[in-house]
């Protein structure tokens, strides 16, 4: 029996933007609105395949949508093999670069054809990808921005009752270290020792600074220390990981496999947990994380939780996954948390569908 292949026949793309229930109040920038980028591919065989991307700016939207839409015009009538598609996606906006808004289109569609795939196939896209339906480790990354010490507290009793989490995402980098120190003391003592506390300076330090800060930090237990700097400077990092006992977890902003290899070559950090519209998609998250793998370092998700739940059950060095609900709102049906878990529901490919009526509500022009 051969099965049939699909055909790619064009993509519906639809932004979207939501209010953030706890706005990101970061060192770095304030968000209050949450764009998202819904994608559904369709195919000639009728299969359509759906994921989202969420690039943080609104207005970023003005410009990835007109590439995307492109792209589908692009592709139309080619077969739907997602490693092809990556290449041809990726090589026609070459002479603009590889990096940036090129690759989270690139990760957009990418997504969508593998989901694609998986439906057709009729399994869970994890199983397509060697692996099986099942829980994933996750820690809560909804809030604890840089809010009063009392407030980051009650909240992070909010966020490990939204799902018996054991681990948080705390965001650090106030103007006066010692308000860092006081926010990390009372959630401790609000949700306990045991609780995993991740930390994330968002690129807000400048080196002399991420150095003193981390120094303070390095007894505490935390889980890791995240992006101190900004994303780029691996020499930088590499100091960092070369004088702190606490782990350093960088590739949030990674661009294509490449970058995760650049970084270990680099000795840069202990930790990688790229992002699913920088790495490129689930075929960018695999190569990565066949190096990440070799190289035997832990690797996280960040963001897009349903894709990383998939990934991670067929990723060597699975770490931890980034929970957050940001993009529940669209989606008619969430995946569901227990026990610090995120399961995978045994639906083909990533089970995807849009609340309609949300979409409809909240829909941006571009
Ligand atoms: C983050 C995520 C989304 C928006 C701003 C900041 C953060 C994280 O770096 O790792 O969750
Ligand atoms: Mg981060």
């Amino acid at each position: 029996m051969t099965s049939e292949a699909l055909t790619f026949h064009s993509v519906q793309v639809r932004p979207v933007v939501l209010k953030l229930r706890r706005p990101v109040v970061a060192r770095i920038a304030t968000i209050t609105e949450w764009p998202l980028i819904l994608i559904d591919l369709q195919t000639e065989e009728g299969i359509v395949g759906r994921c989202y991307l969420e690039p943080y700016i609104v207005k970023s939207m003005n410009y990835l949508v007109p590439a995307l839409r492109d792209m589908g015009t692009m592709l139309k009538g080619q077969k739907l093999a997602p490693a092809e598609v990556y290449e041809t996606t990726r090589k026609s906006l070459h002479f603009v670069g590889y990096e940036g808004m090129t690759m989270i289109a690139v990760s957009g569609i990418d997504m969508a054809a593998w989901d694609a795939l998986a439906r057709a196939a009729g399994m869970p896209l994890c199983t397509l990808l060697g692996g099986s339906p099942g829980p994933v480790r996750a820690y809560n990354s909804n809030g604890l921005w840089l809010k009063p010490p009392s407030e980051v507290a009650a909240e992070a009793i909010e966020l490990r009752d939204e799902g018996q989490f054991d681990g948080v995402k705390l965001r650090l980098g106030r103007e006066d270290p010692k308000d860092d120190l006081a926010t990390i003391d009372a959630v401790r003592r609000a949700v306990g020792d045991a609780m995993h506390l991740m930390i994330d300076f968002n690129q807000g330090l400048d080196m002399a600074e991420a150095l003193r800060r981390c120094h303070m930090l390095d007894d505490l237990g935390l889980t890791w220390l995240e992006e101190p700097v900004v994303y780029d400077n691996f020499d930088g990092y590499a100091q960092l990981a070369r004088e702190l006992k606490t782990p350093l977890q960088i590739g949030e902003n990674f661009y294509g496999p490449r970058d995760l290899h650049t970084a270990l070559r680099s000795q840069a950090c202990d930790y990688v947990m790229p992002d699913f519209m920088r790495i490129g998609g689930v075929t960018g998250w695999m190569r990565a994380a066949a190096i990440a793998g070799a190289a035997g370092i832990p690797m996280s998700t960040h963001l897009y939780p349903e894709v990383g739940a998939h990934v991670m059950r067929a990723t060597e060095t699975a770490h931890w996954l980034e929970w957050q609900d940001w993009a529940d709102p669209i989606l008619e049906k969430p995946y569901e948390l227990k026990d610090s878990h995120l399961h995978i529901p045994n639906v083909p490919g990533m089970g995807l569908d849009w609340n309609e009526d949300v979409v409809a509500q909240n829909l941006y022009e571009a």
